[in-house]
């Protein structure tokens, strides 16, 4: 139904840089910013040139069409944009730092867009203002599904106090991990209060995704085995939360048991947050029962892990884990872009898989440069 294309705003000159794209959601009379409704200036921004400080003002004036630039300029490849990027990013800085950031995982089919969408819809009751973020680096492979699919997020989408973003494409899981962050930030600064980080569980994902939030929230469906959900007991030990999903109609028993049989197991497992028990629960997303005590089990987790200090320590944490990941990034990105290596690497390559040299020296060769 929907069709992927370039988002209006990338500039007839970006190139290949932007590699976002965008799916045609529903035409909404609100422009979804907190306290923003009026909606007539929206084209003219879009097409002069932006400058820094135009970013910083319209993102702090919670103007929802230079927000989704601002994020594309950040999602950009090009070196340019990335300097002009990170500028914009350090003013908005001191603005940030205010949401509540929970993340949510599952496999495919488990009901991760039904939930955020019924789980939004009663943040929506509340006033609340909600950013969903996706972070999918094999969002070109499954077509975009992860958030392609807004038709499960129907009503959110068309909320005006509700922001939804696919995954940015065309990049490896490092830099999709940094354009995940900053986005965070930037909707931050643009006053979101609560922002959804859905991923698809794959196992590395869910490892990048719980560096990146306050609460993680697995999502589980009865029935299916663990070995068939692909779900290992690593990423339960990063649960702040195991929702059994679809309890309802014929399914309510076997959720009841599954919710049982988590519980019971992770009796046994470290507490991903210092002071809190993991909590497992059932839900519907589909009638909507048990999705409100969801809500309320977040609210109290974050009450207990601020008041604890926990929730200042992680925050810092993730910082530093921040800090690290982006030099590594960087490193990576230098040292493969180097066009001595680029030059070397085919060759090296090659003689590696016919035996010709071991990896050790062909890893020694590149880092040394020599030939
Ligand atoms: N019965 C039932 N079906 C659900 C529930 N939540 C999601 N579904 C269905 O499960 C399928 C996958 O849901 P979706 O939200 O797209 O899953 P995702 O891939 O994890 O985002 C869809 O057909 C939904 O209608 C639920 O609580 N109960
Ligand atoms: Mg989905």
């Amino acid at each position: 139904m929907s069709k992927k294309s370039k988002p209006e705003w990338v500039p007839k000159d970006g190139g290949k840089a932007y590699t976002t794209t965008v799916v045609k959601g529903k035409e909404s009379q609100h422009d979804g910013m907190p306290g923003n409704n009026n909606l007539k200036h929206r084209k003219t921004t879009s097409r002069r040139k932006l400058t820094i400080e135009d970013y910083v003002n319209g993102v702090l004036k919670h103007d929802r069409t230079i927000l989704a630039q601002t994020i594309t300029l950040i999602e950009s490849n090009s070196e340019k944009h990335f300097e002009m990027g990170q500028e914009v990013l350090r003013q908005l800085l001191p603005h940030t730092g205010k949401s509540l950031r929970i993340g949510i995982t599952g496999v495919p089919g488990a009901g991760k867009s039904s939930f955020i969408e019924a789980l939004g819809c009663q943040l929506m009751k509340e006033d609340l203002h909600l950013a969903v973020l996706a972070v999918d680096p094999s969002s070109s492979l499954s077509k975009g599904s992860v958030l392609g699919d807004k038709t499960r997020m129907e009503m959110l989408s068309r909320h005006q106090n509700c922001f939804i973003r696919p995954s940015p494409s065309g990049g490896k899981l490092g830099g999709v991990t940094r354009k995940t962050r900053e986005t965070t930030l930037i909707c931050e600064a643009a006053g979101f209060d609560v922002i959804f980080i859905e991923t698809v569980g794959v196992g590395q994902n869910e490892i990048t995704v719980r560096s990146m939030v306050d609460f993680f929230l697995l999502l589980k469906i009865a029935g299916a085995g663990d070995e068939l959900q692909g779900i290992k007991k690593g990423v339960i030990e990063l649960a702040d939360a195991i929702l059994i999903n679809k309890a309802d109609g014929d399914n309510l028993k076997r959720a009841e048991i599954a919710r049982r049989d988590f519980a019971n197991a992770m009796h046994y497992l470290k507490s991903p947050t210092q002071g809190w028990t993991p909590e497992t629960l059932t839900c519907s997303a589909l009638t909507g029962d048990g999705i409100y005590p969801v809500w309320e089990m977040i609210k109290r987790f974050e009450g207990e892990v601020r008041k604890s200090g926990v929730f200042e320590q992680r925050r810092n944490q993730q910082n530093l884990g921040w800090v690290h990941d982006l030099v590594s990034e960087r490193l990576l990105n230098k040292f493969y872009t180097d066009p001595k290596i680029k030059a070397m690497l085919p060759q090296l390559e090659k003689d590696v898989i016919n035996g010709k040299i071991p990896p050790t020296q062909a890893a020694w060769k590149l880092l040394n440069h020599e030939l």
